[in-house]
């Protein structure tokens, strides 16, 4: 008999994905039945509005046991996470909140007798010597960043707390995201978001990536009923649970560039990688995701001409209302 979730708290709520899921999860469960926490105190008014906040910092464990026994907390989607950029900046820090953080969240989910808890993983896991096209979901997983390897150890934890201890965890390997709401972070993959906000303002780009890098791509909302299917799924028929890849599209950034300009036709990109290409280089092209299609019925809506036309004309209408905040 699979126990129903009543009581959600979101960790990272004012991320990238943390904020769009938590308006999500109020929307499906109520506002008041899922708390928002992180350690940025300065949320957008639609989160701070809709419904419960409180400081958490996940590698202070005293700060997640406090919200969850204030708010009798049943259900972790455990969102913080330092990015696969920002960790080749700062890896002592991406090791801690990564790996501790969420070997404190399994913790408290197991003490606490918890319904479920989502912890994501990212094509980060997959390093050079994984195959890069049509990447299987089990395969060799050496990944060169400190985002990636702590990402491999948190899906490695969450299938040891399913078997050692019985404790319902899922997770996916999420692809890029891209999205309109929040603005780009730390992450490689985040040309992708910064593109779109520099065509409407600027009509011009210069990308941190060769022209020719292609990775695997996912539009937010595809990445919400990703996330949101996955943890309404049967358990009884995951044979996987934490490191499911889920796939939507793919495309290089010369690719997604002559989309735009479909759109903005005097768009101009130019191509200066960085230190962020030889991250890319180390992920797969394309991603196998049959086992999440077979175990739990995924399957994406957008594709790369319906993405960009939806993020353009929102971020277009924005910029006309003085509100594209970037
Ligand atoms: C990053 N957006 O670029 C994240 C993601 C697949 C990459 O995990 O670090």
């Amino acid at each position: 008999m699979t126990r129903e979730m009543k009581i959600i708290m979101v960790t990272g709520a004012a991320g990238q994905i943390g904020s769009e899921l938590t308006l999500a999860l109020r929307k499906k469960y109520g506002n008041d039945n899922v708390l928002a926490t992180d350690i940025k105190t300065q949320i957008s008014p639609k989160l701070r509005d809709s419904g419960p906040f409180e400081y958490v910092n996940v590698i202070d464990r005293e700060t997640i046991e406090q919200a969850v026994r204030k708010h009798r907390i049943d259900t972790i989607y455990h969102m913080s996470a330092v990015l696969s950029a920002s960790g080749e900046n700062r890896p002592q820090l991406a090791w801690n909140v990564n790996l501790n953080g969420t070997f404190n969240i399994l913790e408290t989910a197991r003490e606490n007798n918890m319904v479920r808890v989502f912890c994501p993983s990212s094509i980060a896991a997959f390093g050079p010597e994984t195959p890069r096209l049509n990447t299987p979901n089990d395969t060799i997983l050496k990944p060169k960043t400190m985002y990636g390897l702590t990402k491999v150890a948190g899906e490695l934890l969450g299938d040891y707390y399913v078997k050692r201890y019985g404790l319902d965890v899922r997770g996916c390997r999420y692809p890029g995201i891209i999205s309109y709401e929040t603005l780009p972070g730390g992450g490689t993959t985040d040309y992708a978001v910064a593109i779109f906000f520099e065509a409407v303002k600027n009509k011009s780009y210069t990308c941190f990536l060769r022209e020719d890098t292609r990775l695997p791509m996912m539009y937010m909302p595809d990445c919400l009923k990703a996330t949101l299917d996955l943890m309404a799924a049967d358990f009884s028929r995951l044979r996987h649970h934490a490191d499911f890849n889920v796939a939507a599209m793919s495309f290089s950034a010369g690719e997604l560039a002559a989309e735009i300009k479909k759109h903005v036709p005097d768009f101009k990109i130019a191509y200066e990688p960085d230190y962020r290409q030889a991250i890319a280089d180390s992920w797969p092209e394309s991603i196998d995701d049959s086992a999440a299609r077979e175990e739990w019925g995924w399957k994406q809506d957008y594709d790369l001409a319906t993405m960009t036309a939806d993020m353009l004309n929102i971020l277009q209408r924005r910029l006309q209302k003085g509100a594209l905040n970037y």
